[in-house]
């Protein structure tokens, strides 16, 4: 198959290209910064995904668009929701415009389990309610309003993906808005202690960028459209078997510490991945613990 991916520069991004060499498709990308992986160099191009006459030429002859492209802190969206809306939104009804233009016959947008908000029953099915509680959450659901809508209209198949927590050695450790796994190898490597948001109680379902990867090809070579995903492990773990996990596998002694929970913090995170399961024969292959290991072992 032929692929475009919006958001080509991205952690999952670099998985995605991989992928598809693996699986002998043919994958070229868009974002506006160079990708820092130097083997997906001369595959990306320098497009804003809010120009659509742009990114409709680029799509030129893909059999599909990965939309990966977002605005994807949620402190900053907080901040500044009219971007946020203008890149998730826009950004994503400018993709699926480009895609109808340019012929393209599948569309699989990146969406988020952030579209639950807290939880009313575990695991979180697909059928869970949506109750946003961040800006963010906010605007990936109504991008996938549009995605829904642009099937309905123009007959765009498309596929609805939310990872949840996902990690992987490729994430920005410089980033303050990286998440608990990034941040927690950052200190084991620096030898500081790790710091743990309240009592530490908190689950949350990991799972490697690279199989979310496959999922996303997964779910592309399928003949599914017109269905939204979890993507996850379906495995909880808490905050506090994350760290112990984490410093068992540097062999290092790092102090834990504690510090206030985080406000709003959501208490559960886990994904029903029955669907997935079903419809994609879905299963993650990496464990949390080879997970783990290659954050230490990799450059
Ligand atoms: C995840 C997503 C976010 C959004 C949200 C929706 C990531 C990185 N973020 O936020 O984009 O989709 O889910 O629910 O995937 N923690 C510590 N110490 C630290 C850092 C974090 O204890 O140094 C705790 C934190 O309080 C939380 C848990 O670890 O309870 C996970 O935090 P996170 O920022 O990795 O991800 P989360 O689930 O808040």
């Amino acid at each position: 198959m032929n692929i475009l991916i919006t958001g080509a520069s991205g952690q999952l991004s670099s998985y995605l290209f991989e992928e598809a060499d693996v699986r002998n498709h043919d994958a070229w990308g868009v974002d506006i910064v160079p990708p820092g992986n130097a083997s997906a160099k001369d595959k990306v191009e320098i497009i804003d995904i809010r120009d659509t006459e742009k990114l409709a030429k680029s799509a030129n002859g893909a059999d599909v668009i990965i939309h990966t492209a977002a605005q994807v802190s949620v402190q900053k969206s907080l901040m500044d929701p009219v971007f946020d809306a203008d890149i998730n939104v826009l950004g994503t009804v400018s993709a699926l415009k480009a895609a109808v233009d340019s012929g393209v016959k599948k569309f699989i947008f990146i969406s988020s389990a952030a579209v639950y908000g807290n939880p009313v029953s575990l695991p979180i099915s697909e059928m869970h309610p949506v109750n946003p509680l961040s800006v963010y959450g906010a605007s990936k659901l109504a991008a996938e309003g549009y995605v829904r809508m642009f099937e309905n209209t123009y007959g765009l198949k498309t596929i609805i993906i939310r990872p949840f927590n996902f990690y992987s050695s490729r994430a920005d450790a410089d980033s303050p808005y990286s998440g608990v796994i990034t941040k927690f190898s950052e200190c084991v490597k620096n030898n500081s202690p790790i710091t743990i948001d309240g009592d530490g109680m908190q689950t949350r379902d990991f799972l490697h960028a690279a199989d979310v990867s496959k999922f996303i090809h997964l779910a592309m070579e399928s003949d599914v459209s017109g269905v939204t995903f979890n993507c996850g492990s379906g495995k909880a773990i808490s905050i506090n078997e994350l760290a112990e996990k984490m410093i068992s596998v540097s062999s290092k002694n790092i102090d834990i510490v504690h510090s206030q929970p985080r406000t709003a913090d959501i208490k559960h995170s886990v994904a029903d991945v029955r669907l997935a399961e079903e419809l994609l024969d879905f299963h993650t292959s990496v464990t949390i613990e080879e997970g783990l290991k290659e954050l230490f072992t990799s450059q």
